[in-house]
């Protein structure tokens, strides 16, 4: 199987239609591949020989070759491209010529159906350079220099008296890849952490969102904001003071900011640890720990660290509706967070029937795609309002059962 190249990608295609063959090279030159297309299975093999193309995308239908012979012999030549099926057959004979081709040890990605949509063809070439060249250190610090890192807001809503509404938002990264598109943290963080980038990052999204945060403030939109920290980086002894200074500049109050910490089983207990966590909580700085309930938190940290706040991980909210152990986990994990103390945010709230179950298990903080997915800056003051000004779900005596 083909791996880390550091050439510009080669893509060779197959079709005997020229209008397919005219998209395939614009889809595949936009992605940054250098594309050579063919329209008879003659030159096609030709060109395979010379290229030695990190992709091929066939078509199985051309004149005068039969598509599944086109397969076999690219198996007996030991090809080892990444090949994408692209042809016009039904849906099931794609899927057996597809198994065929995976049982005769080609390294297919995927078929597609045409006619088909750039996206589609773009989506398969983005899983393809992933394969052949993973990101690694240098790409994401030129993304740093060039601005390709974005932040992202999710509105989280707290629940009053009578109503739920939007008082804060959580910033989340994400690298808008000329060529790969939208890439999520869970993709790029790993790479920035292991080589000390993970502090720039941090850096670079507290800076952006205290300055947005700042900008709402003025025009009376009083969101707090939540940032997302992981726990290998709670190591650096300054981080509060500089934190501290980045508040002062943006004139953003302590109290508006928490930070959630994930991957929380990696806290070291040493004393820098509580050193650290201490003063933030000093600065009136909430502490979240994230994703809890999933493997990475643990019980004991809860009361152990100075956290305020218990931030219940989607995989257990999105299953409130159908579980009936899920409720009993959630409504006791409230519970268990109240009597020790901490504020409870539910993540991943997707329907109305979990917010309407969180409104009567005394939940505190509610987010997820019901309310809004992560929007971009310019957004929020819409979302907001739209949210506030369209009350009727979302009083609380309403919503709650019974
Ligand atoms: O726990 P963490 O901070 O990683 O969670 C934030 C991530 O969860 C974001 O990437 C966001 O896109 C995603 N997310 C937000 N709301 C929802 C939701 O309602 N459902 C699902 N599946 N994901 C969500
Ligand atoms: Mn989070």
């Amino acid at each position: 199987m083909r791996t880390a190249t550091n050439h510009q990608p080669v893509l060779l295609s197959l079709d005997d239609d020229e209008e397919i063959g005219k998209i395939i090279d614009a889809v595949a030159t936009k992605a940054d591949f250098d594309v050579t297309v063919t329209q008879t299975a003659g030159d096609f093999y030709e060109r395979l020989r010379v290229l030695d193309p990190d992709v091929i995308v066939l078509d199985l239908q051309v004149p005068e070759v039969d598509g599944i012979e086109l397969l076999r012999r690219l198996a007996e030549t030991g090809v080892e491209s990444w090949i994408v099926i692209a042809t016009g057959m039904d849906r099931r004979t794609i899927a057996s010529a597809k198994e065929y081709a995976l049982k005769s040890g080609l390294n297919v990605v995927g078929a597609i159906q045409k006619p088909f949509l750039p996206e589609d063809l773009s989506g398969f070439l983005r899983l393809v350079e992933s394969r052949i060249r993973p990101l690694d250190t240098p790409d994401l610090e030129a993304a740093i220099e060039q601005g390709e890192l974005v932040v992202h807001y999710q509105p989280v809503l707290r629940r009053s008296a009578d109503a739920w509404d939007v008082d804060s938002v959580e910033a989340l990264l994400r690298w808008e890849h000329p060529q790969r598109g939208m890439l999520l943290p869970g993709t790029f963080l790993g790479l920035g952490e292991d080589h000390g980038l993970g502090r720039a990052m941090t850096d670079f999204v507290i800076r952006a969102a205290l300055e947005r945060v700042r900008g709402w403030h003025v025009v009376g939109l009083d969101l707090g904001l939540r940032v997302n920290l992981s726990a290998g980086l709670i190591t650096d002894i300054e981080f509060p003071d500089r934190l501290q200074v980045a508040l002062m500049e943006f004139e953003v109050p302590g109290s508006a900011l928490t930070l959630e910490i994930n991957e929380t089983a990696m806290l070291s207990e040493h004393p820098k640890t509580f050193d650290i966590l201490t003063r933030l909580r000093l600065k009136e700085i909430g502490l979240a720990i994230d994703d809890f309930g999933i493997g990475y938190s643990s019980l004991t940290q809860l009361f152990k660290m100075p956290f305020s706040e218990m931030k219940i991980d989607k995989s257990l909210i999105e299953q409130i509706p159908e579980s009936e152990e899920t409720r009993i986990s959630v409504e006791a994990l409230i519970d268990l967070a109240h009597k020790l103390g901490l504020s409870v945010c539910a993540e991943g709230v997707e329907r109305e029937q979990a917010l309407d179950f969180l409104t009567a298990a005394n939940c505190d903080s509610a987010q997820g795609y019901y309310v809004s997915p992560p929007i971009l800056a310019k957004n929020v003051p819409d979302v907001v309002r739209g949210w506030s000004s369209n009350t009727g779900s979302r009083r609380v005596t309403r919503a709650a059962p019974g």
